[in-house]
């Protein structure tokens, strides 16, 4: 008979550096006595480091990564219709429509989850001014399949890298594909700062652009060049940043381990997939999710029963990312929200679900999680 947790058994808990470590880092910004507007150390000091990890030329940091994806459609002066990606937080399709910018939902593919590029071309009409791609669960979209059918309809590409801190294609860093790739810093994932979020770009002509928007357009003290918006990382943000960086190696190998436990003991099992990242040749995994896919007919219950029991033992996964953001109230009526035109990812969504995973999540932990699925 296997016991519930006794304590709760969340999808994440955040990487949390020892205390007297973020107690250092906060004395420099007591003595700077510069809190915020991106004048602080430690702000210039998280830049300079994240560069050098995420292996990109350009970054500009933000408060959190919904503001960042904003600022980045602003940047790029999208308008009209984007098209995106249903099977994705609701933060991706918002930023589109706080721009009065229409989402058109396109499906997904059916192993990666990643946007089809097979069906972009289908739904580009004069009014599109862009593809907003989402490296969901950290892999990567056809980032040379989409940035070419962008070349060949005059379009801008964002990638969303929300779940991919640390992902690398062929060696080169994430951030270096499309237009702009925006990161989210929550303190739900691998690399965090509370809340914050960075846009990542080559094309050096964007960061007074985007540092303006962010800084509600102020060039001066006499002038405001733009439309902007308060999307400042601050010192506490940027000092909480530096201490979590310190340890993020240690974390990625503690996942990894966790991976590696949830690979064995349910890899094999008929119905269920492990969604592996690391199977994907020449892709560096983020180790931001552990996921799997739940064929109901062939495991015998369905994902949404596996999910149930697992909270009957005070495991508390999560369906990511059901329900599809095109069903959301807001979205429902949009003519690309048809479920008939998303049958992939409406299939996705229906199987899809996010493991506990973490570095703080013990072995034994992680096997029974395995034991009450197979239960
Ligand atoms: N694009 C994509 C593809 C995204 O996934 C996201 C965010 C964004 C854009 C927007 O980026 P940000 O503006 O957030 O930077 C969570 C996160 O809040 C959200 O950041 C994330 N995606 C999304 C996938 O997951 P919820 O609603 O699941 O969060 P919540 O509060 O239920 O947290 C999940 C679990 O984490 C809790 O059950 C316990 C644990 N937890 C959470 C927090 C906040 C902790 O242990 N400590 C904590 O402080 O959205």
């Amino acid at each position: 008979m296997i016991k519930p947790f006794a304590e709760p058994i969340y999808v994440t808990r955040p990487l949390l550096p020892p205390i007297g470590e973020f107690c250092e880092e906060l004395e420099s910004v007591w003595k700077s006595q510069w809190l915020t507007n991106m004048l602080g150390p430690s702000h210039k000091k998280l830049e300079n480091k994240l560069k050098k990890y995420l292996k990109v030329n350009h970054i500009s940091l933000f408060n959190n990564g919904t503001i960042a994806l904003l600022a980045a459609c602003k940047g790029l002066e999208l308008t009209g219709e984007v098209i995106t990606t249903p099977f994705t937080f609701a933060a991706t399709p918002h930023v589109l429509h706080w721009n009065r910018i229409t989402p058109v939902f396109c499906d997904i593919d059916p192993v990666s989850m990643t946007i089809d590029p097979k069906k972009i071309e289908a739904l580009i009409t004069k009014k599109t001014t862009g593809i907003l791609g989402v490296h969901v669960y950290g892999i990567p979209c056809e980032t040379g399949k989409i940035n070419r059918i962008a070349r060949e309809h005059k379009l801008k590409v964002i990638f969303d890298a929300a779940h991919a801190f640390g992902t690398e294609i062929d060696g080169t860093g994430i951030g270096n594909f499309g237009d702009i790739t925006m990161f989210s810093f929550h303190a739900t994932k691998l690399f965090h700062t509370a809340e914050g979020g960075a846009l990542t770009y080559h094309n050096g002509d964007l960061e007074k652009i985007l540092y303006y928007l962010k800084n509600f357009g102020i060039k001066n003290e006499e002038e405001v060049e733009t439309v902007g918006i308060n999307g400042k990382m601050n010192e506490i943000q940027a000092a909480l940043g530096l201490c979590v960086l310190k340890h993020i190696d240690d974390e990625w190998k503690k996942r990894k381990t966790i991976f590696g436990i949830y690979k064995s003991l349910l890899g094999s099992v008929p119905g269920i997939t492990v969604i592996d990242i690391d199977s994907m040749t020449s892709i560096r995994n983020s180790y931001q999710y552990c996921v799997i896919r739940i064929n109901g007919k062939l495991f015998g219950k369905s994902r949404d029963e596996v999910h149930m029991k697992l909270r009957k033992f005070n495991v508390f996964a999560r369906k990511y990312f059901h329900p599809l953001c095109s069903e959301f109230a807001c979205y429902r009526n949009l003519p690309s929200a048809d479920p008939e035109k998303l049958p992939v990812a409406t299939t996705v969504a229906s199987e899809a679900l996010s493991l506990p995973f973490y570095g703080g999540l013990s072995e034994s932990d992680a096997e029974k999680i395995c034991a009450i699925i197979l239960s």
